[in-house]
């Protein structure tokens, strides 16, 4: 190849590598964060390639594969990269697309019409952000091959002979662990969004296979499901903590697209359909695609998720307020027409028309504007239009022609117009009631003086002699305490009114007091940290749970914006004379005997309220020492899913669940 390379090959390399450089310095304006999920975006991001080229009509199987050394590799069976040179920057074109920024696929090419991506990041980026990768290119009957390590040329592009019949694009990677504060890549955050996008890409096999588990993975059990072949399930518990490792072989392909998806969010969920069809539609305008699928079930919850060009639109925008909009002015306008709703009748509100509601709604569209510093939601206005107005005709056709199903859909809206109804009114009560009391903070709250928000910290503590001693024992300037009285109410089987009136959860809204549902201020908040603490046992875990599930269905926003922590209480006390070490798991424990020697004690805490006052503090709560886990949601989907499985109406997909992931359990955040 030596000689077909032109001259300005050196001053095309040094911006190379200074572009790739750039990259390398500041990774987070690239791909958001060097977290874990900056981790997974560097798959995404050839994943995307592969599909473009699926849906550019040349590939039909793309096979993900995490290996035992923490790389991961992507195989398609597309076209394979031109094998030429450059002709304008006088490199092979396969190292162009690997070390050139921003060229990932977008340029010159016919197929690659629709732009999605966030921060715009291609295949350089992975490159650059890896400690290697090679390439195994079949391209047009040739095998090629090129290696890079950390962005540069470690063995150069060149020609190893034919490729025997293949085609397509091989990449294997490995995350640079100089750069990423995580580089071990949890199976269920992959699975989760590769069965995404073989869902938003009808009929796109994606195979995802974890070398990982070979192992410890031994037996092979047949569980089919539609659309989803897997070998040797070892199923992972969705948890907060340690990064989950997975099936030999899962295939994913869904003929049905997203109804499928609609299909699936529902059965995940264990929740029972309310009429037995998903609705689908779909519309087209110019270059644009608007599909809709959707289907009610029985729960309380909205679950309406939106994608444009197959990016999670996390934060909606134009196409989710059109599908909204057109939603309830369809449900209002039948319901009229049928006498449903009365003439002397309030309108459904949205959220009513939504009680229930599992849809996906996806967009294609030539030139997508993202807003909002994630990008996550789209502005194109005329989206708006495309979405409303399909809705507005396929959804009235749907009503007209499945009268049975609409008056199950209509009933389950009006139910939820008048459970509103009753919280607003449960809601007043609650303020008047306050108001006569002349406090709106619960009696047994012990406040902090502190005035600042982002200083401040609520203990929500289990148990009234636990709370005795987190009162005693907290520093009054910034940590405030409320102990909980009983159980708390399980949310997921209540409607907002229960809510509103629940004992057990009117003090926490009261000291809180940035409201709840509708309501929700988040500038009214009135402490930065919100701390759970409970015991280390089981019933210590149900309590967690059922606040985690309130947080969650009712406050949300406190989960996103990062104000929810777990308290971690120590448990075990190791003493030797006046010598004392706390444990928090068993190994500690063991250490800690180790490192004490001979002639120690070790007990263990059976609840917080075994310690006193003075102990509490010192493990628990004293910044300097304490240890506090932040409650964050990297993946709503799959914690949406624990959550309706975990506390929903179904007892038996619980109990299935507990036995599932009872090895987990014991470090299980949750
Ligand atoms: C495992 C990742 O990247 N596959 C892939 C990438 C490309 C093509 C085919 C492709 C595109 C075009 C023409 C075109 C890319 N090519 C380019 C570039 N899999 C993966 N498969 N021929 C092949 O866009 O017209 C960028 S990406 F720049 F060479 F065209």
């Amino acid at each position: 190849m030596a000689e077909q390379i032109p001259n300005h090959y050196d001053e095309n390399q040094i911006q190379v590598l200074e572009g790739l450089e750039a990259v390398r310095k500041r990774p987070g304006m690239y791909i958001g964060t060097t977290s874990s999920r900056g981790l997974h975006h560097l798959v995404y991001e050839i994943v995307d390639n592969a599909i473009d080229e699926a849906l550019a009509g040349y590939c039909e199987s793309i096979i993900v594969t995490l290996h035992t050394d923490n790389s991961v590799s992507v195989q398609d069976n597309g076209r394979g990269i031109p094998a030429g040179i450059h002709p304008k920057m006088g490199i092979p074109t396969l190292e162009v697309v690997y070390t050139v920024l921003h060229a990932g696929g977008k340029f010159g090419g016919e197929g690659y019409k629709i732009a999605g991506g966030l921060h715009g990041v291609g295949a350089s980026v992975v490159n650059a952000l890896s400690e290697w990768v090679e390439l195994d290119n079949c391209y047009e009957g040739e095998r090629y091959t090129e290696r890079f390590e950390r962005g540069k040329v470690a063995r150069a592009f060149a020609h190893i002979g034919s490729s025997e019949g293949k085609h397509g694009l091989y990449v294997r990677f490995k995350p640079d662990a100089d750069i990423f504060e995580e580089t071990v890549f949890d199976y269920t955050t992959v699975l989760n969004r590769l069965r995404e996008q073989a869902f938003l890409n009808a009929g796109v096999k994606i195979i995802l296979r974890d070398e990982r588990g070979a192992q410890i993975v031994s037996e092979a059990v047949e569980t089919p499901q539609d659309g989803e072949q897997e070998k040797n399930p070892s199923d992972s518990a969705p948890s907060i903590s340690a990064p989950t490792i997975g099936k030999e072989e899962v295939t994913l392909c869904y003929e049905g697209g997203i109804r499928s998806f609609v299909e699936h969010l529902n059965n995940v969920r264990r929740l029972a359909m309310i009429h037995p069809d998903v609705i689908y539609m779909r519309g087209e305008k110019n270059d644009s695609i608007a599909e809709v699928a959707m289907q009610y079930n029985d729960s309380y919850n909205e679950n309406v998720m939106s994608f444009a060009n197959n990016m999670h639109t996390i934060e909606g925008g134009t196409h989710e307020t059109g599908f909204k909009m057109a939603l309830t002015t369809v449900l209002n306008d039948y319901a009229r027409k049928h006498g449903i709703l009365k003439a002397d009748d309030k309108n459904l509100t949205g959220e009513d028309t939504r009680e229930g509601l599992c849809a996906v709604i996806s967009v294609k569209l030539t030139d997508a504007q993202f807003e909002s510093q994630t990008k996550a939601k789209l502005g194109n206005s005329e989206m708006r239009t495309l979405v409303a107005s399909m809705v507005t005709e396929k959804l009235t056709e749907y009503l007209e022609e499945n009268p049975s199903s609409a008056k199950q859909i209509l009933e389950k809206s009006l139910a939820a117009s008048r459970a509103r109804e009753a919280a607003r009114k449960a809601r007043e009560l609650t303020r008047r009631k306050s108001v006569l009391e002349g406090s709106t903070l619960p009696g047994k709250l012990a406040d902090c003086q502190e005035r600042r928000v982002e200083l401040t910290e609520l203990y929500l503590v289990e148990g009234d002699s636990a709370g005795g001693s987190a009162k005693s024992g907290r520093d009054s300037k910034f940590q405030a305490i409320l102990p909980l009285r009983g159980k708390v109410l399980n949310v997921e089987k209540s409607r907002l009114d229960k809510v509103y009136t629940n004992l057990s959860l009117i003090p926490i809204i009261q000291a809180l007091g940035c409201g709840i549902g509708e309501e929700f201020d988040i500038n009214k908040l009135r402490y930065g940290k919100i701390i759970l603490m409970a015991d280390a046992d089981v019933d210590g875990s149900h309590i967690r749970i059922l606040l985690l599930t309130f947080f969650f269905r009712h406050m949300r926003q406190l989960i996103d914006d990062g104000h929810i922590y777990l308290a971690q209480p120590p448990l075990y006390k190791i003493t030797k004379g006046k010598q004392i070490r706390y444990a928090f798991s068993d190994a500690e424990r063991d250490a800690a005997i180790a490192e004490l020697g001979g002639n120690v004690e070790a007990e263990r805490y059976k609840g917080l309220g075994e310690m006193d006052a003075e102990q509490l503090w010192d493990t628990t709560m004293n910044p300097e020492t304490r240890t506090l886990l932040k409650v964050n949601i990297e993946d709503a989907m799959a914690c949406d899913e624990t959550f309706s499985v975990l506390m929903g109406d179904k007892v038996e997909p619980r109990r299935e669940f507990i036995e599932q992931n009872a090895v987990y359990a014991t470090n299980l955040d949750i």
